[in-house]
């Protein structure tokens, strides 16, 4: 697939609201995270990615090897345990995120030079595009 690794800055963002709302993040924290310009650092080495969300408020990093479980703590977002699992389907990197919360997860894509990102978490889906810095 087409290479995600680069720096990114989000161009737009539908639902954030629903999926933070989803996931029980207080309304305090939703307010101030719907504020925020956000970035993704995308890294590969070798068979590892590592993903940083980044903003001047909070940053988010995990780190995985594509086909093998890891637990991911959800920290500074609602701070859960998941046990996560990141696949490729076709070009799309699917990621899915097993614990209390049903159906959540997450999937990149690429389309032209844009990278697409949507968050889901029990029916509420999260759709965000990304430009290349
Ligand atoms: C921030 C700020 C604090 C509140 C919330 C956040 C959301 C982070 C998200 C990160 C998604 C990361 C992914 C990583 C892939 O490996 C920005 C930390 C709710 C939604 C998809």
């Amino acid at each position: 697939p087409d290479s995600f690794c680069g720096s990114w800055e989000i161009i737009s963002n539908v639902n954030f609201e629903g999926y933070m709302n989803a996931l029980g993040i207080n309304p305090y924290l939703r307010k101030i995270a719907l504020r925020l310009k956000l970035k993704k650092v995308i890294e590969q080495q070798e068979d590892r990615y590592i993903i940083k969300t980044c903003s001047t408020f909070r940053n988010y990093a995990t780190t995985f090897r594509v086909g093998q479980e890891f637990q991911e703590f959800t920290e500074g977002l609602d701070n859960r345990h998941v046990k996560s699992m990141v696949t490729w389907h076709g070009k799309k990197m699917v990621c899915e995120q097993v614990g209390e919360k049903k159906c959540r997860g997450w999937t990149h894509w690429m389309e032209e030079d844009k990278l697409h990102l949507e968050l889901f978490c029990e029916g509420e889906v999260c759709k965000q595009v990304f430009k290349k810095k």
